[in-house]
C-alpha cells in the first residue's frame, strides 16, 4: 500500500453491505466486545467512518411520498463524463479519483475568500438528510436521500460583496484520475453556475453523502451541488471550486449547445427540448421496466412552492 493509498479513508471504498457489517463491528467494539485486540483494518476503517461525521439528522421538510431509488440504482445508472459517456462507466472507472486530499476554494466577489480542506468543510453546519426528486434532461428520475447542509450556510461565511451575481461551480479536471476527460466532448473542467438568489435557496444543497454514507465516487465524491427543481446536469460533482462572479459564468452544457442546454434548466414539462418532449419521465429502477406508466413531470420538479418566486415576472419559454 502507498502512502497517498492509506490516506484514502476507508469508508469511500467499501461497499455498502461490508459497511453496514462494520458498522456493527464497531457498535461490537465499542461495547468492549472485541477487547484489545483489533486487527489493523479494523481500527483504521472505525477512525475513517469516526471522521467522516456523515450521521445525517433526517429534515422532515424534505421527504417526498414516493419511494427511494435503490442504493444499488443511484450507483450504478450515472452521468459523469470525467469517467466516460455511458452510463455504467462512473461506477466502472471512478475508482482511479483520490478524495483525499481535497480541498474547495471559495473566490471571486466575496469579502472572506478561503481555501477550505474537505473534512473542514463537512463540519462547517450540521448535516441533513433530504430526500429529493432528481430529473435528468434525458428524461429519467431518481428518489435521493441526499445528506449536507444549505450551501447558503458556506455562502454566508465568506460574505458575497454587493457586485456578485452569479456563482459558478468548477468540477475537478485531472486526466490521471479521469479516464473520460481525454475526450473533447466537453471543454474541461466541467463547469456550471446558478443566480445568486438560487443558490442562496435553502433547497440548494452542498452534498456530501447519500443514505448516510460518504459520497460513492460515482455520485461526486467527496463534495457536490444538489439543486433538485433544475435538471441533473446542473448539479456539479466533484467540485473543487466556488466562484462569485457579476457576469453570468459560462457553463458546459451551454457552450456544448446553448439551443438544447440553457443557463437556467429548470424543470418544466411546458418547455421541451429541442429533441424531445418533457412532459413525463421514467423512474428509474421501477420494476415495470419499460411498461411502466410513465409519471407526469412537474412545474420544478415539484418544488414550485420554494422556489417559483425566484423568478416571477420571467419568462420560462425565454429563460429555458
Ligand atoms: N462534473 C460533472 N458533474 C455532473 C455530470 C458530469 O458529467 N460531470 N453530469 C450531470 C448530470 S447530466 C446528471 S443527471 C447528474 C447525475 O448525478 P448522479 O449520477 O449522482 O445521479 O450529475 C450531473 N453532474
Ligand atoms: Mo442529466
Amino acid at each position: 500500500m502507498s502512502p497517498t493509498d492509506q490516506k484514502i479513508p476507508s469508508i469511500e471504498i467499501t461497499p455498502r453491505s461490508v459497511f453496514e457489517n462494520r458498522r456493527q463491528l464497531i457498535k461490537l467494539a465499542a461495547a468492549g466486545g472485541f477487547g484489545m485486540a483489533l486487527a489493523p483494518w479494523f481500527s483504521r476503517d472505525a477512525l475513517a467512518i469516526a471522521s467522516q461525521k456523515l450521521i445525517a439528522t433526517p429534515n422532515p421538510a424534505f421527504m417526498v411520498k414516493d419511494g427511494s431509488t435503490s442504493y444499488k440504482n443511484i450507483t450504478s445508472y450515472n452521468n459523469f463524463y470525467e469517467f466516460g459517456t455511458d452510463k455504467s462507466d462512473p461506477m466502472a472507472y471512478a475508482d482511479s479519483l483520490q478524495t483525499r486530499p481535497w480541498t474547495v476554494t471559495i473566490e471571486g466577489l466575496v469579502k472572506k475568500p478561503v481555501t477550505l480542506d474537505i473534512d473542514a468543510l463537512l463540519k462547517l453546519a450540521p448535516m441533513e438528510e433530504r430526500v429529493y426528486r432528481m430529473r435528468c434532461v434525458e428524461g429519467w428520475s431518481m428518489v435521493i436521500p441526499w445528506d449536507g447542509y444549505s450551501l447558503s450556510r458556506l455562502l454566508n461565511q465568506v460574505e458575497p460583496l454587493g457586485s456578485a451575481k452569479y456563482v459558478e461551480f468548477i468540477s475537478l479536471s485531472d486526466r490521471k484520475q479521469m479516464p473520460g476527460v481525454k475526450s473533447n466532448i466537453i471543454d474541461w473542467p466541467y463547469r456550471e453556475g446558478l443566480r445568486l438568489d438560487e443558490a442562496m435557496n435553502p433547497l440548494t444543497l452542498l452534498t456530501f453523502g447519500l443514505y448516510g454514507e460518504a459520497l460513492p465516487k460515482q455520485n461526486g465524491a467527496p463534495v457536490r451541488i444538489v439543486i433538485p427543481w433544475k435538471y441533473g446536469f446542473k448539479s456539479a460533482k466533484s467540485i473543487v471550486k466556488i466562484r462569485l462572479t457579476e457576469e453570468m459564468p459560462k457553463t458546459s452544457w451551454n457552450q456544448i449547445d446553448p439551443r438544447e442546454y440553457g443557463f437556467y434548466s429548470n424543470v418544466n414539462p411546458s418547455v421541451d427540448h429541442p429533441r424531445w418532449s418533457q412532459a413525463t419521465e421514467r423512474r428509474i429502477g421501477d420494476p415495470k421496466g419499460i411498461f411502466a406508466p410513465k409519471i407526469k413531470t412537474e412545474m420544478f420538479n415539484g418544488y414550485a412552492d420554494q422556489v417559483a418566486g425566484l423568478y416571477s415576472g420571467m419568462d420560462l419559454k425565454k429563460y429555458y
